[in-house]
């Protein structure tokens, strides 16, 4: 009985301790955090404080601090170092997107500065509708911009500047850009543009 009211007491206090310090992660996003962290082959160790139970003392993760939820990933390549920009090794990139859309209340997102090889950029990004600042520039994607990130209606920045890897392109149907009424900063510089869309842009 003593032993047992021990345990209970220690358990308490380590809970309560551990509430105190910080909030412990919500156990799906560590998840999804550290199935987007497979996506980096990782040679400086930049991503080392990913890991233990609470993600939001890891680099480059911002919370919410009223409900321990992940609302920031600043992964800027060059913002974890100086090292050289990372490469990302999965070659089904959609696999990053789906591990982004578990983190229900990221708002800000910044990959730029990373190696994504040349891939599209994962058309799934368009349903984390919930963002407000994407920036996908210096990040070696590639191929046409998928017409989804239009329903990111929320999005105050989005910079897919740079992208010189083949080149990002925009094709003629480019009214998705229309949809995103919250923009007060778009960056599409380096991006191709068809003829058509370049049209629209000059009478915008
Ligand atoms: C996006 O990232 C690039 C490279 O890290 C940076 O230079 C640029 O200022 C960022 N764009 C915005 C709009 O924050
Ligand atoms: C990006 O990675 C590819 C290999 O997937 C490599 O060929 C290319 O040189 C890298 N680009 C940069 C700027 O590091
Ligand atoms: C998202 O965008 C795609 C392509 O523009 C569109 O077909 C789809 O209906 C959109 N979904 C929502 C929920 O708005
Ligand atoms: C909210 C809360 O109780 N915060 C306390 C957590 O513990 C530190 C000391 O380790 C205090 O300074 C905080 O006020």
């Amino acid at each position: 009985m003593l032993v047992l009211v021990v345990v209970l007491f220690f358990g308490a206090a380590e809970f309560c301790s551990s509430r105190n310090t910080s909030f412990s992660c919500i156990e799906m996003e560590i998840e999804a955090l550290l199935k987007f962290k497979l996506c980096f082959h990782d040679p400086s160790h930049m991503l080392s404080s990913w890991k233990g139970n609470d993600c939001c003392e890891w680099k480059g993760v911002g919370c919410d601090k009223n409900n321990g939820y992940v609302i920031s990933l600043q992964l800027r390549g060059s913002a974890f170092t100086n090292q050289q920009p990372q490469l990302c090794l999965i070659d089904d990139v959609e696999e990053v997107g789906s591990s982004l859309l578990k983190l229900r209340y990221l708002e800000h997102l910044d990959l730029s500065n990373n190696n994504f090889s040349g891939n599209l950029i994962p058309p799934s990004f368009g349903l984390m509708k919930q963002l407000m600042y994407l920036n996908l520039s210096y990040a070696q994607f590639r191929g046409k911009i998928p017409g989804e990130l239009g329903n990111l209606t929320r999005l105050h920045v989005l910079d897919l500047s740079q992208n010189y890897h083949g080149g990002l392109k925009v094709d003629d149907d480019i009214q998705w850009i229309s949809h995103l009424c919250s923009l007060q900063r778009l960056d599409m510089s380096g991006v191709h543009l068809s003829h058509a869309s370049s049209n629209l842009f000059q009478t915008a």
